[in-house]
């Protein structure tokens, strides 16, 4: 197994944001340099250990669904071909091939546009104080992780540091975006979702909720950010479903339990994973990656 990348350097290039998993870098005015590391974050924190290829294998699967959904909507990608780079990024090309791409720039909303299906996380915290998510009232006497009447449009703001984002109504969506933009952004979300969810569901997959971002480039609205990863979404397996309690996750329960075993205390530092819980949570990745593309390598 190759070692994981959990840190780029780029030379003199300059970073544009770095989050817990993705580093940003700026090409030009209209371009961006969008990497996944092998970085994994699990209760809020990175950890000490990266998981080998998870930065491919979540590169490849954004990939696979700006593809899938792009008659639906465009997207930021210009290339993650790395061949055709610029050559002043051949030094790094190691670093990057497979897990990045060359984006165009957009202008961002501030909104990060959640789509659920199902009651889970934040969704079903707000549902149990108040009987409703983002204003939008559900049905009483739900169980946690039990599936939707339809797909609701509960979106968020960004809180920057490393907190967790904060449920907005609508209506504040309109207040940062304008009516226009706002109506545009859920239509397009529940589309894209409900797209989605049937393929995923064809694979033997149940997405219950996921999350996108959106920018505005020449005065269209574009796709942004990665799309429908392990890390924006949460997919269950369909087989093993059972609503009335937290669903496994599919990618990270390995880690959670470990964490849990050693009962960590949750503040930094992050501890490191022992070599058996990194190979099998490298493990549901690719498993990911091959049921949601039908490819059986990245
Ligand atoms: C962005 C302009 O993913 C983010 O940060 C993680 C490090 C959020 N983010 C998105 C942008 C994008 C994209 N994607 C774009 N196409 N144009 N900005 C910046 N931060």
């Amino acid at each position: 197994m190759q070692t994981a990348l959990v840190e780029t350097d780029l030379g003199s290039l300059p970073l544009t944001a770095r989050g817990k998993v993705r580093d940003i870098y700026s090409l030009s005015d209209e371009e961006l340099l969008f990497i996944a590391t092998d970085r994994i974050s699990a209760f809020d924190h990175v950890l000490g250990s990266g998981i080998p290829d998870k930065g491919r294998i979540l590169t490849q699967l954004s990939l696979f669904w700006f593809d899938f959904l792009k008659d639906t909507v465009k997207n930021h990608v210009l290339t993650a071909d790395v061949e055709q780079f610029p050559s002043s990024l051949a030094p790094f090309r190691d670093q990057l091939a497979g897990r990045s791409m060359i984006v165009r720039r957009a202008q961002m909303f501030p909104v990060e546009c959640v789509v659920r299906a199902y009651i889970s996380g934040s969704g079903w915290k707000d549902y149990q104080a108040t009987g409703a998510v983002c204003g939008i009232k559900l049905p009483p006497g739900l169980r946690e992780s039990d599936r939707l009447p339809e797909p609701i449009f509960t979106p968020a703001a960004k809180i920057n540091t490393g907190g967790h984002d904060e449920n907005i109504s609508f209506e504040d969506v309109i207040a940062a975006v304008g009516e226009d933009n706002a109506k545009a952004l859920r239509r397009l979300t529940l589309d894209i979702f409900e797209k989605a969810s049937r393929h995923a569901e064809s694979r033997g997959l149940i997405l219950a909720d996921t999350k996108f971002e959106f920018g505005v480039i020449d005065g269209e609205i574009i796709l942004a950010d990665e799309v429908l990863t392990p890390d924006s979404s949460r997919y269950w397996p369909a087989e093993s479903y059972a609503p009335g309690g937290a669903q496994p996750s599919f990618d990270k329960q390995y880690v959670r339990d470990y964490l849990e075993s050693i009962r960590w205390n949750k503040q930094a530092p992050a501890p490191t994973l022992p070599d058996e819980v990194v190979e099998r949570t490298r493990e549901k990745y690719l498993e990911a990656f091959r049921l949601i593309s039908g490819r059986a390598e990245l």
